[in-house]
C-alpha cells in the first residue's frame, strides 16, 4: 500500500494478515489441536473443571472432532463467583497473573478474571486486529474514553492501541468538556468509548458550540453494550466518524473477541484461532445451527491463565458463514441485540431494551437518552419509558401527551407492546459515563 490515504481509503488493512484469512480447513485443524490441549489444561489443573467433567462423564479424551464440544458442560458467571477470588479455575499458579480484572455484575461478589504473560499479549494482539479492522492504521491517535481500572475496556484498548503502533490517550471516563478539548487539542482520528457515552459527548460539544463533525475523529470504536443500528447512524451523523462495533466480555479476556470490519459494517469478525464459538438456545439449553438466533457460547482456546470451557455469555446473537468482501475468513457475530438476561417480558411480549432504542432514536422532537422503569400494578407488570426532548425543544403540556401518545403508538405498531411514555425535559434522564443503566426495575422495591 503506497500511501497512508490509499491504505485507509482501502479499508482493509490487517495486523495479522495470515490468521485473519486462514482457509477454513487449516482453521478447523487448529481450533481442534488447540480445544484439545484447553481441555487438558483445564481438567488436570482446575480443580472446578475436574469435578464439572467427571459429574458429566466426560474427559479430555472424548473430543474427537470439534463438534464434540456439546458433550462439555456449560460455565455460567456464578462458576466464577463461587470460586471467588482466585479458586479452582485458575490453572496456573497465582504467582503467574500479571494482570487481574473485575466486574461487579448486578448481585454477589465480583467475577474476577486474571492473565499470565501470554494471555496480555495475545489480547493486545487481539485488540490490534480490531482496531486495524476498524479501519485504523499505525499512527493514527486514539483517544480511549473506556474506563480504566477494573474494568476491562480502557486497558484492553490502550495495549491493542499501542500494539498496533497508534498514539494512546488514556482518557478513561467522564470530565467530558475536557475530554473534547482533549481530542480537538491532540486532534484524535479515533474515540473509543461506550455508545452512550459517545452520544453524551457528541451532546456535550454541541453546547460548547463545538461541531465534532468537522473535527479530526473518524473512527468510533463503541462496545461494552448494546446499541442498535439506528444508534449507529445518529453516532456517525453527530460525530462525522465510521461507527464500528466491538464486542468482547472479561470472562473470555475483555474488549477484542470480535469486531466489525470497515469495509462491511455488518457482522463483528471473532477470531477463531482463539475462541470458539457456538449458538444455543437458552431454555433448551440445545446447539442451534448456524444462523439461527440463540444465546452465544464461548470456549477459549489459547487462554493460559483461566481457560473458558462452553461459557454461556447470555448475549443473544447469530452466527453467520457467509463469505466477507474484506478477505477475512472467520465467522461472523451478528449484532448482540440483547442479554437473555436483559429480556424483558412485558405481559406476554419479549422486549430488549435495544429494540426500544431503535424506535427513539430519530423520533422527530427526542433525544436519544432513554430508560426503562419497571412497575407492578396488581399482578401485571408495567413498563414506562422515560425519553427526554431534543435540546432547545419547548411544548406545552398538551403536546407533550401527543408526543407521548405517539412513541407509545410506535412502540405498540414495531414490537407490539403496550406501555406508558413519559416526555422528560431535557437534561432529566441520566447520562452516561460508561455502561448505560437503561433499566430501572422498580417491582422489587415495591413488593
Ligand atoms: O464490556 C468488554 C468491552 C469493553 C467490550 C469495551 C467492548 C468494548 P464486560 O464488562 O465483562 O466486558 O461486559 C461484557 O457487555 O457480555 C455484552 O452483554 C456486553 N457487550 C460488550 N460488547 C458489546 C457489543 C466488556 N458490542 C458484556 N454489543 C457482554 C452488545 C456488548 N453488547
Amino acid at each position: 500500500m503506497s500511501t497512508r490515504a490509499e491504505a485507509r481509503a482501502s479499508e482493509i488493512f490487517m495486523f495479522d494478515p495470515h490468521a485473519e484469512t486462514m482457509a477454513r480447513e487449516a482453521l478447523t485443524a487448529l481450533q481442534t489441536a488447540r480445544l484439545k490441549h484447553t481441555l487438558e489444561l483445564a481438567y488436570a489443573n482446575s480443580s472446578h473443571y475436574r469435578r464439572k467433567f467427571d459429574a458429566a462423564g466426560v474427559g479430555p479424551g472424548d473430543l474427537k472432532s470439534l463438534s464434540d464440544i456439546v458433550r462439555f458442560p456449560f460455565t455460567l458467571k456464578s462458576d466464577l463467583r463461587d470460586n471467588y477470588p482466585f479458586g479452582g479455575m485458575f490453572v496456573v499458579p497465582r504467582e503467574q497473573l500479571l494482570r487481574i480484572h473485575a466486574s461487579s455484575g448486578t448481585t454477589g461478589k465480583p467475577t474476577v478474571v486474571g492473565y499470565t504473560k501470554g494471555d496480555l499479549d495475545t489480547w493486545a494482539d487481539l485488540m490490534a486486529r480490531c482496531f486495524a479492522s476498524g479501519g485504523i492504521l499505525p499512527g493514527d491517535i486514539i483517544h480511549n474514553a473506556y474506563g480504566y481500572g477494573l474494568f476491562t475496556g480502557g486497558l484492553g484498548a490502550h495495549y491493542g492501541g499501542e500494539r498496533l503502533g497508534c498514539t494512546v490517550v488514556p482518557a478513561s471516563g467522564g470530565g467530558t468538556e475536557r475530554q473534547i478539548n482533549l481530542i480537538n487539542d491532540f486532534r484524535a482520528s479515533v474515540l473509543c468509548a461506550t455508545p452512550s457515552y459517545a452520544l453524551n459527548i457528541a451532546e456535550v460539544a454541541q453546547k460548547m458550540g463545538c461541531d465534532l463533525r468537522h473535527s479530526s475523529l473518524k473512527v468510533g470504536m463503541f462496545g461494552a453494550e448494546p446499541w442498535s443500528e439506528a444508534m449507529r447512524h445518529d453516532l456517525q451523523d453527530r460525530l462525522g466518524l465510521k461507527a464500528i462495533d466491538l464486542y468482547g466480555l472479561s470472562e473470555i479476556m475483555g474488549p477484542g473477541v470480535a469486531c466489525e470490519c470497515a469495509a462491511n459494517q455488518s457482522g463483528l469478525h471473532g477470531w477463531e484461532d482463539h475462541f470458539l464459538f457456538e449458538t444455543i438456545d437458552p431454555e433448551t439449553l440445545q446447539p442451534l445451527p448456524v444462523g439461527a438466533t440463540g444465546e452465544l457460547v464461548i470456549t477459549t482456546l489459547t487462554k493460559e491463565a483461566q481457560p473458558m470451557v462452553r461459557y454461556r455469555t447470555r448475549d443473544i446473537t447469530r452466527l453467520s458463514n457467509e463469505p466477507c468482501n474484506c478477505g477475512r475468513t472467520h465467522v461472523r457475530i451478528m449484532r448482540v441485540t440483547g442479554r437473555s438476561d436483559d429480556m424483558l417480558i412485558i405481559r406476554g411480549i419479549n422486549v430488549y431494551p435495544s429494540q426500544i432504542e431503535a424506535v427513539l432514536v430519530g423520533f422527530p422532537g427526542l433525544a436519544p437518552h432513554y430508560q426503562i422503569v419497571l412497575s407492578r400494578e396488581g399482578v401485571l407488570d408495567e413498563m414506562r419509558v422515560e425519553v427526554e426532548l431534543t435540546p432547545g425543544v419547548m411544548l406545552t403540556d398538551a403536546e407533550r401527551t401527543r408526543k407521548a401518545e405517539d412513541v407509545v403508538r410506535h412502540i405498540k405498531s414495531l414490537i407490539g407492546v403496550t406501555c406508558q411514555v413519559a416526555v422528560k425535559a431535557e437534561g432529566e434522564v441520566p447520562r452516561s459515563q460508561g455502561k448505560a443503566v437503561r433499566v430501572r426495575d422498580e417491582r422489587k422495591k415495591a413488593r
